[in-house]
């Protein structure tokens, strides 16, 4: 796709607040609402319908209903399925400009990322909608006198939990491949990044999909989420979110009805730079891996690993950068990084510095709150990182960048693998045998060579440990929505 970056509408509307069921804009049932806030102010936008364990009900009960069979969904041909999908990424695309500033309003990203998001939304959904009558299954020839073919059928009402760094994408992610197989859902979008979710909402209904497919349900986690995790009539969730909430989904999985789990968790993926790299290309890969979405992304490149030989130059170099980023408002062009999403993750950032300067590591510059309005943070370098730091360990989520020295390869395989997570990881070298060794060794659902977040719809994505169950993404995605079923029928006569 070839962008152009409109200007951004910096006050926009926001048109819907409400919880979304059956193709309906309603309020909760105990008519509670909660604020949302805009990261770069630290004031509140509106406030948005609050859903609980009432509305979830709701909601699961019209998902349900739009599943029965008969229904106007199970009797639609899976081409139209799709066409229904591509209709609505028509709209997305149409409403690009108002989706991208709604976010920036609501997330903080910077609008060029935000408008950037959009477009990954829609390529994400033309990719499953055209995927929506391949989803083929097999004969099989078995012994004896019979016929056994196999469906791939959807799995039924699937709950999707969804995170606030990439609320549109996310959307996205857990809607295409669950519709594109036949499925209904009923989204549960961040409670800090409700608005373009239920924008998207509105959208499905102007797209022409039957009453109770899609549902939104705004809300809390403990709360709506937790409803939605223990629900005895949901048939799968996908969360996005934090490796401790991941386990909570699992248990409640395995205490209601064992729904079908998948789960993206945090990471804390090692980005490893050899010694014969070209160290501006490598220290400008680093920095992007890193500070990319103001660090919160599960994939960031938060250990940063560099090669004892080139390790003084390189701290210089990623210093002196991480001095130029530009954090600023969201609304300037020339802005790189905005505000972190709320005073939580901010003040999780905050003492997570505080943790690495008391353990020993080196403090090469930010390491403090920007301004005092609103929720942002000078891009941090630490060098003099050791593996045992807490900052080495645990996932920041910020804009915190951890610099880690080694000496060999075999070395820095293992010091790799010693975490708990196992998302995704990098290796910039040119020496093949080297990218080959380190790729094949790390224990991680994705690694890059000479290269970062590169990410495609195509492409399975998944963690490895502690850091998920199932992929996401691309083929491998899309089984995840469909249970097989195998029909076998005794016939007369089988002949080869
Ligand atoms: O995540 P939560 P938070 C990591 C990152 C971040 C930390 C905490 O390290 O600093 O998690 O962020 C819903 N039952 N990631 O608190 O709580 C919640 O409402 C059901 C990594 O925001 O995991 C939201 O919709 N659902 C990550 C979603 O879970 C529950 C992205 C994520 O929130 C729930 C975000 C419960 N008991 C944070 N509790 C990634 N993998 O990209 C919360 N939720």
């Amino acid at each position: 796709m070839d962008f152009k970056f409109p200007p951004p509408i910096t006050q926009p509307e926001v048109k819907c607040t409400q919880i979304f069921i059956n193709n309906e804009f309603r309020n909760s049932v105990n008519g509670k609402t909660f604020p949302t806030i805009n990261p770069t102010t630290g004031e509140v936008i509106c406030q948005v319908q609050e859903g609980g364990k009432a509305d979830i009900d709701v909601a699961v009960a019209a998902a349900r209903k739009a599943f029965e069979l008969g229904s106007p969904w199970r009797r639609m041909d899976a081409s139209d399925r799709g066409r229904l999908i591509i209709k609505f990424s028509d709209l997305l695309e149409r409403d690009a400009v108002y989706i991208g500033s709604l976010e920036t309003l609501d997330n903080g990203k910077p609008f060029k990322d935000a408008f950037l998001t959009v477009f990954a939304a829609v390529k994400m959904l033309r990719y499953f909608a055209g995927l929506a009558d391949k989803n083929v299954g097999q004969t099989i020839p078995v012994d004896g006198d019979y016929f056994t073919y196999t469906r791939h059928e959807p799995v039924g009402v699937c709950g999707s939990i969804i995170p606030w760094n990439f609320p549109i994408v996310m959307w996205a992610l857990k809607f295409a491949p669950a519709i594109a197989t036949g499925n209904v859902v009923v989204i549960k979008p961040a409670e800090q990044t409700p608005l373009t979710a239920l924008y998207l909402a509105a959208l499905t209904k102007e797209a022409g999909f039957p009453p109770g497919v899609v549902n939104v349900v705004p809300g809390f986690g403990p709360t709506a989420g937790a409803a939605l995790s223990e629900h005895m009539d949901v048939d799968k969730i996908a969360f996005t979110g934090s490796t401790d909430v991941g386990k909570i989904i699992q248990i409640a999985s395995g205490k209601s009805n064992l729904k079908n789990v998948t789960l993206e968790l945090g990471g804390k993926s090692p980005n490893i730079i050899m010694d014969d790299v070209n160290l501006d290309e490598a220290v400008e890969m680093a920095h992007f891996a890193l500070f990319f979405n103001m660090g919160q992304v599960c994939i960031a490149g938060s250990r940063t690993y560099v090669h004892e030989k080139i390790y003084d130059e390189f701290v210089k170099k990623a210093t002196a950068r991480a001095q130029k980023r530009v954090v600023g408002s969201p609304w300037d062009k020339e802005t790189e990084s905005g505000p972190q999403i709320d005073q939580t993750q901010m003040e999780k950032i905050l003492e997570l510095i505080e943790s690495g300067k008391k353990e020993g590591a080196k403090l090469q510059t930010g390491g403090v709150r920007k301004g005092d309005k609103g929720y942002f943070i000078e891009s941090t370098v630490f060098s003099d990182v050791t593996d045992n730091m807490r900052i080495a360990r645990e996932e920041i989520f910020g804009p915190v960048q951890q610099i880690i020295k080694f000496k060999d390869i075999d070395e820095v395989i293992k010091r790799a693998n010693d975490s708990s997570y196992g998302l995704a990881a990098a290796v910039f070298t040119k020496d093949l045998d080297k990218a080959i060794k380190v790729s094949n060794g790390l224990q991680a659902g994705t690694v890059w060579v000479n290269t970062y977040h590169a990410l495609h719809t195509q492409a399975p994505f998944g963690g490895y440990k502690m850091s998920g169950i199932g992929r996401e993404f691309g083929t491998y995605g899309l089984q995840q929505y469909t249970q097989v079923k195998t029909v076998t029928m005794k016939i007369s006569e089988k002949n080869s």
